[in-house]
């Protein structure tokens, strides 16, 4: 038996009661404020915040190159608690570049909601907790809101060759937002 056959990668790590992966394989990223132009409702209010405020931290593991057929990626997000005015922090949000591949989804910690939007613009979204696991369809935008006041951490697997298109949700948008009404999240 071969434990170390070349085109087999290395395991990485999960703390599942944290979300955080560990291992030399792991890449991060992050998003700030600034970096999310356009996105909010409110640019008012966006612009007189610091835009080096993180909104969210991502981890993935990309054991295959990007773009490779058949393959499958991993990866974490940490979604402060926040809000821009009434609205609630959120990640960018995207269609796959390769628009039919599809994505899992799955809470570790913290409460939300994940935001679907189909390519004629109808937009659901399903309640994220702990312990939730979503499907998000091929064809389908998908962004996560933090409706809570802790960090929401969620586990995330798509396909390897299914890339991100950002640029229809910077200049479109999804067309519900979910803001703070009433003391209660509420989608609009
Ligand atoms: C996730 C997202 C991650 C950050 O890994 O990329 O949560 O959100 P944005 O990419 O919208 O900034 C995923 O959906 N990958 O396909
Ligand atoms: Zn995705």
């Amino acid at each position: 038996m071969s434990t170390n056959l070349p085109n087999i990668p290395a395991p990485t790590w999960v703390d599942w009661s944290s979300g955080t992966l560990s291992g030399a394989a792991i890449e991060d990223g992050q998003k700030t404020l600034g970096q999310l132009e356009g996105i909010f409702q409110d640019q008012a209010v966006w612009r007189g915040m610091d835009p080096a405020t993180v909104v969210y931290r991502v981890q993935y593991w990309r054991p295959v190159p990007d773009g490779t057929p058949g393959g499958v990626f991993w990866g974490a997000t940490v979604l402060e608690p926040g809000r821009v005015g009434d609205e609630y922090f959120m990640t960018h949000g995207h269609f796959h570049a390769l628009s039919d591949r599809a994505e899992i989804y799955a809470t570790v910690k913290g409460t939300g909601a994940l935001l679907l939007m189909d390519e004629g613009g109808t937009t659901s979204s399903q309640t994220m907790k702990p312990g939730t696991v979503h499907y998000i369809p091929g064809k389908v935008a998908h962004r996560v809101v933090n409706t809570g006041d802790e960090p929401l951490v969620f586990l995330a697997s798509w396909p390897s060759d299914a890339g991100h298109d950002y640029g229809s949700i910077k200049t479109k948008g999804f067309s519900k937002r979910m803001i703070l009404r009433d003391g209660a999240p509420c989608l609009v």
